[in-house]
Protein backbone atom coordinates (compact mmCIF):
# COMPACT_ATOMS: atom_id res chain seq x y z
CA UNK A 1 0.00 0.00 0.00
CA UNK A 2 1.24 3.51 -0.67
CA UNK A 3 0.14 6.77 0.26
CA UNK A 4 0.65 9.42 -1.73
CA UNK A 5 -1.07 12.93 0.21
CA UNK A 6 -1.99 16.23 -0.90
CA UNK A 7 -2.77 19.64 0.97
CA UNK A 8 -6.25 20.64 0.60
CA UNK A 9 -7.42 23.82 -0.30
CA UNK A 10 -9.62 25.10 1.70
CA UNK A 11 -12.72 27.85 1.33
CA UNK A 12 -12.73 31.21 2.46
CA UNK A 13 -16.50 31.12 3.15
CA UNK A 14 -16.21 27.79 5.32
CA UNK A 15 -12.46 26.88 6.59
CA UNK A 16 -11.50 23.15 6.75
CA UNK A 17 -15.08 22.04 5.16
CA UNK A 18 -14.85 20.63 1.59
CA UNK A 19 -18.32 19.45 0.01
CA UNK A 20 -18.68 16.09 -1.36
CA UNK A 21 -18.90 16.94 -4.32
CA UNK A 22 -15.31 18.75 -4.37
CA UNK A 23 -13.74 15.70 -2.41
CA UNK A 24 -15.41 13.62 -5.62
CA UNK A 25 -14.04 16.42 -8.06
CA UNK A 26 -10.36 15.52 -6.23
CA UNK A 27 -10.41 12.13 -6.38
CA UNK A 28 -11.39 12.61 -9.90
CA UNK A 29 -8.86 14.76 -10.99
CA UNK A 30 -5.83 12.57 -9.25
CA UNK A 31 -6.94 9.38 -11.23
CA UNK A 32 -6.93 11.37 -14.81
CA UNK A 33 -3.43 12.24 -13.59
CA UNK A 34 -2.85 8.38 -15.00
CA UNK A 35 -4.55 8.70 -18.05
CA UNK A 36 -2.28 8.56 -20.85
CA UNK A 37 -2.07 9.63 -24.87
CA UNK A 38 -3.63 6.24 -27.08
CA UNK A 39 -5.56 4.57 -24.24
CA UNK A 40 -8.47 2.84 -24.08
CA UNK A 41 -10.51 3.48 -21.40
CA UNK A 42 -13.23 2.30 -19.47
CA UNK A 43 -15.79 4.94 -18.46
CA UNK A 44 -17.45 4.66 -15.41
CA UNK A 45 -20.76 5.99 -14.10
CA UNK A 46 -22.08 8.16 -11.29
CA UNK A 47 -21.60 11.63 -10.52
CA UNK A 48 -17.52 10.70 -9.43
CA UNK A 49 -17.41 9.15 -12.41
CA UNK A 50 -18.69 11.92 -14.23
CA UNK A 51 -16.18 13.97 -12.78
CA UNK A 52 -13.11 11.81 -14.42
CA UNK A 53 -15.09 12.18 -18.23
CA UNK A 54 -15.30 15.77 -17.58
CA UNK A 55 -11.77 15.65 -17.39
CA UNK A 56 -10.61 13.58 -19.67
CA UNK A 57 -12.98 15.54 -21.95
CA UNK A 58 -11.17 18.92 -21.03
CA UNK A 59 -7.85 17.50 -21.51
CA UNK A 60 -8.59 16.11 -24.60
CA UNK A 61 -9.52 19.52 -25.76
CA UNK A 62 -6.95 21.45 -24.65
CA UNK A 63 -4.41 19.10 -26.67
CA UNK A 64 -3.45 17.36 -23.69
CA UNK A 65 -4.66 13.96 -24.10
CA UNK A 66 -4.64 12.58 -28.03
CA UNK A 67 -5.62 9.50 -29.19
CA UNK A 68 -8.32 8.69 -26.74
CA UNK A 69 -11.26 5.45 -27.05
CA UNK A 70 -13.29 5.76 -23.94
CA UNK A 71 -15.45 2.34 -23.78
CA UNK A 72 -18.64 3.74 -21.58
CA UNK A 73 -20.17 1.59 -18.94
CA UNK A 74 -23.70 2.83 -19.44
CA UNK A 75 -26.05 5.19 -21.74
CA UNK A 76 -25.74 8.31 -19.82
CA UNK A 77 -22.21 7.75 -19.43
CA UNK A 78 -21.89 6.98 -23.40
CA UNK A 79 -23.89 10.73 -23.87
CA UNK A 80 -21.84 12.23 -21.63
CA UNK A 81 -18.77 11.32 -23.16
CA UNK A 82 -20.06 11.97 -26.53
CA UNK A 83 -21.14 15.45 -25.59
CA UNK A 84 -18.11 16.38 -24.71
CA UNK A 85 -16.29 15.04 -28.20
CA UNK A 86 -14.45 11.73 -26.53
CA UNK A 87 -14.69 8.78 -29.27
CA UNK A 88 -16.30 6.03 -28.26
CA UNK A 89 -16.42 2.43 -28.92
CA UNK A 90 -17.42 -1.06 -27.29
CA UNK A 91 -16.17 -4.43 -25.91
CA UNK A 92 -17.05 -6.13 -29.05
CA UNK A 93 -14.28 -3.78 -31.05
CA UNK A 94 -11.91 -2.75 -28.48
CA UNK A 95 -12.06 -6.16 -26.09
CA UNK A 96 -8.60 -5.09 -24.48
CA UNK A 97 -9.16 -1.86 -22.17
CA UNK A 98 -5.80 -0.63 -20.53
CA UNK A 99 -7.54 1.94 -18.05
CA UNK A 100 -11.11 1.82 -15.92
CA UNK A 101 -11.70 4.79 -13.96
CA UNK A 102 -15.30 4.25 -11.63
CA UNK A 103 -16.69 5.25 -8.61
CA UNK A 104 -17.72 2.98 -5.97
CA UNK A 105 -21.21 2.78 -3.11
CA UNK A 106 -18.32 0.64 -0.60
CA UNK A 107 -14.88 0.17 -0.51
CA UNK A 108 -13.57 -2.49 2.23
CA UNK A 109 -10.15 -3.05 3.31
CA UNK A 110 -9.09 -5.32 1.08
CA UNK A 111 -10.41 -2.80 -1.77
CA UNK A 112 -13.39 -5.17 -2.45
CA UNK A 113 -16.33 -3.19 -3.62
CA UNK A 114 -20.33 -2.88 -3.74
CA UNK A 115 -21.10 -1.39 -6.58
CA UNK A 116 -24.03 -0.21 -8.81
CA UNK A 117 -26.61 1.89 -6.88
CA UNK A 118 -26.69 4.35 -10.17
CA UNK A 119 -27.92 0.67 -11.48
CA UNK A 120 -24.79 0.38 -13.80
CA UNK A 121 -23.21 -2.56 -12.55
CA UNK A 122 -23.28 -5.27 -14.86
CA UNK A 123 -21.92 -3.00 -18.10
CA UNK A 124 -19.58 -1.61 -14.97
CA UNK A 125 -18.39 -4.73 -14.23
CA UNK A 126 -18.10 -6.28 -18.16
CA UNK A 127 -15.53 -3.17 -18.94
CA UNK A 128 -13.81 -3.44 -15.39
CA UNK A 129 -13.01 -6.96 -15.71
CA UNK A 130 -11.97 -6.31 -19.49
CA UNK A 131 -9.53 -3.80 -18.07
CA UNK A 132 -5.34 -4.20 -17.17
CA UNK A 133 -6.27 -1.84 -14.82
CA UNK A 134 -9.24 -0.27 -12.57
CA UNK A 135 -8.86 2.70 -10.39
CA UNK A 136 -11.62 3.70 -7.84
CA UNK A 137 -12.31 7.05 -7.01
CA UNK A 138 -14.40 7.65 -3.69
CA UNK A 139 -14.94 10.10 -0.96
CA UNK A 140 -13.99 9.07 2.36
CA UNK A 141 -17.87 8.17 3.07
CA UNK A 142 -17.70 4.73 0.95
CA UNK A 143 -14.86 3.24 3.37
CA UNK A 144 -16.75 0.20 5.24
CA UNK A 145 -14.87 -2.53 7.58
CA UNK A 146 -17.20 -5.16 5.96
CA UNK A 147 -18.92 -5.00 2.97
CA UNK A 148 -22.96 -4.22 2.98
CA UNK A 149 -21.85 -2.25 6.40
CA UNK A 150 -23.10 0.80 4.78
CA UNK A 151 -27.01 -0.72 5.35
CA UNK A 152 -27.44 1.06 1.82
CA UNK A 153 -28.61 -1.14 -0.91
CA UNK A 154 -26.47 -4.00 -2.36
CA UNK A 155 -28.17 -4.28 -6.40
CA UNK A 156 -28.62 -7.84 -7.80
CA UNK A 157 -29.80 -7.37 -11.80
CA UNK A 158 -32.46 -9.94 -12.10
CA UNK A 159 -34.22 -11.25 -15.17
CA UNK A 160 -38.00 -9.70 -15.22
CA UNK A 161 -39.29 -12.90 -15.83
CA UNK A 162 -40.72 -14.15 -12.54
CA UNK A 163 -38.88 -11.67 -10.39
CA UNK A 164 -40.70 -12.21 -7.33
CA UNK A 165 -39.15 -16.21 -7.22
CA UNK A 166 -36.07 -14.85 -7.78
CA UNK A 167 -36.05 -12.29 -5.04
CA UNK A 168 -37.88 -14.50 -2.46
CA UNK A 169 -34.37 -17.02 -3.76
CA UNK A 170 -32.23 -14.21 -2.47
CA UNK A 171 -33.58 -13.62 0.62
CA UNK A 172 -33.22 -17.08 1.45
CA UNK A 173 -29.63 -17.54 0.42
CA UNK A 174 -27.69 -18.32 4.10
CA UNK A 175 -24.72 -16.48 2.66
CA UNK A 176 -26.99 -12.99 2.58
CA UNK A 177 -28.54 -14.31 6.54
CA UNK A 178 -31.87 -12.50 6.33
CA UNK A 179 -31.29 -9.19 4.13
CA UNK A 180 -34.30 -7.29 3.33
CA UNK A 181 -35.00 -7.19 -0.56
CA UNK A 182 -36.68 -4.60 -2.14
CA UNK A 183 -37.40 -4.36 -6.20
CA UNK A 184 -35.66 -0.92 -7.07
CA UNK A 185 -38.63 1.79 -8.61
CA UNK A 186 -38.40 4.31 -10.49
CA UNK A 187 -41.90 6.08 -9.40
CA UNK A 188 -44.90 3.90 -9.95
CA UNK A 189 -42.83 1.27 -11.82
CA UNK A 190 -40.07 -1.02 -11.35
CA UNK A 191 -36.91 0.68 -12.54
CA UNK A 192 -35.17 -1.01 -15.79
CA UNK A 193 -31.68 -1.39 -16.32
CA UNK A 194 -29.62 -0.32 -19.82
CA UNK A 195 -29.77 -4.46 -20.35
CA UNK A 196 -33.69 -4.22 -19.94
CA UNK A 197 -33.97 -5.81 -16.89
CA UNK A 198 -34.95 -5.31 -13.51
CA UNK A 199 -32.70 -4.66 -9.90
CA UNK A 200 -33.23 -6.00 -6.14
CA UNK A 201 -31.87 -4.00 -3.76
CA UNK A 202 -30.38 -6.30 -0.63
CA UNK A 203 -29.84 -4.20 2.83
CA UNK A 204 -27.95 -6.10 5.46
CA UNK A 205 -27.97 -4.86 8.98
CA UNK A 206 -24.64 -6.04 9.64
CA UNK A 207 -21.57 -6.73 6.86
CA UNK A 208 -21.41 -9.45 5.09
CA UNK A 209 -19.66 -12.21 6.76
CA UNK A 210 -17.97 -14.08 3.67
CA UNK A 211 -18.48 -11.35 0.93
CA UNK A 212 -16.88 -14.48 -1.92
CA UNK A 213 -19.06 -16.80 -0.73
CA UNK A 214 -22.16 -14.52 -1.18
CA UNK A 215 -20.92 -13.58 -4.43
CA UNK A 216 -20.62 -17.51 -5.38
CA UNK A 217 -24.39 -18.18 -3.84
CA UNK A 218 -26.07 -15.07 -5.96
CA UNK A 219 -24.77 -15.48 -9.37
CA UNK A 220 -25.21 -19.85 -8.74
CA UNK A 221 -29.16 -18.65 -9.06
CA UNK A 222 -30.56 -18.92 -12.63
CA UNK A 223 -31.80 -15.56 -13.95
CA UNK A 224 -29.53 -13.82 -11.70
CA UNK A 225 -27.62 -11.51 -14.46
CA UNK A 226 -25.14 -9.95 -12.15
CA UNK A 227 -25.22 -8.21 -8.53
CA UNK A 228 -22.92 -5.62 -7.09
CA UNK A 229 -20.36 -7.38 -5.16
CA UNK A 230 -16.99 -6.28 -7.13
CA UNK A 231 -14.49 -8.66 -5.65
CA UNK A 232 -10.38 -8.53 -6.44
CA UNK A 233 -11.12 -6.10 -9.22
CA UNK A 234 -10.02 -2.88 -8.47
CA UNK A 235 -5.73 -2.66 -9.04
CA UNK A 236 -6.20 0.70 -6.96
CA UNK A 237 -8.48 2.68 -4.96
CA UNK A 238 -8.30 6.65 -4.63
CA UNK A 239 -10.13 8.52 -1.68
CA UNK A 240 -10.48 12.28 -1.18
CA UNK A 241 -10.75 13.25 2.27
CA UNK A 242 -10.57 15.50 4.77
CA UNK A 243 -6.92 15.22 4.93
CA UNK A 244 -6.12 15.37 1.36
CA UNK A 245 -5.96 12.28 -1.28
CA UNK A 246 -4.87 8.38 -0.02
CA UNK A 247 -3.99 6.14 -3.26
CA UNK A 248 -4.46 2.54 -1.74
CA UNK A 249 -2.67 0.21 -4.22
CA UNK A 250 -3.29 -3.68 -4.35
C1 LIG B 1 -21.01 3.95 -10.05
O1 LIG B 1 -21.66 5.05 -9.51
C2 LIG B 1 -21.62 2.85 -9.38
O2 LIG B 1 -21.09 1.60 -9.40
C3 LIG B 1 -21.90 3.32 -8.02
O3 LIG B 1 -23.13 2.76 -7.76
C4 LIG B 1 -22.03 4.78 -8.19
C5 LIG B 1 -21.26 5.66 -7.26
O4 LIG B 1 -21.84 6.89 -7.43
P1 LIG B 1 -21.28 8.26 -7.01
O5 LIG B 1 -19.92 8.40 -7.57
O6 LIG B 1 -22.29 9.19 -7.58
O7 LIG B 1 -21.29 8.26 -5.51
O8 LIG B 1 -19.66 4.05 -9.87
Amino acid sequence: ISFVRKPILLRASAPNVLTQDELKMMAADKAVEYVKSGMVLGLGTGSTAAFVVAKIGQLLKEGRLKDIVGVPTSKRTAEQAASLGIPLSVLDDHPKIDLAIDGADEVDPDLNLVKGRGGALLREKMVEAASAEFIVVVDETKLVDGLGGSQLAMPVEIVQFCWKYNAERLKNLPELAGCEVKLRMDGEKPYVTDNSNYIVDLYFKTPITDAHAAAKAISSLEGVVDHGLFLDMATAVIIAGANGIIVKNK
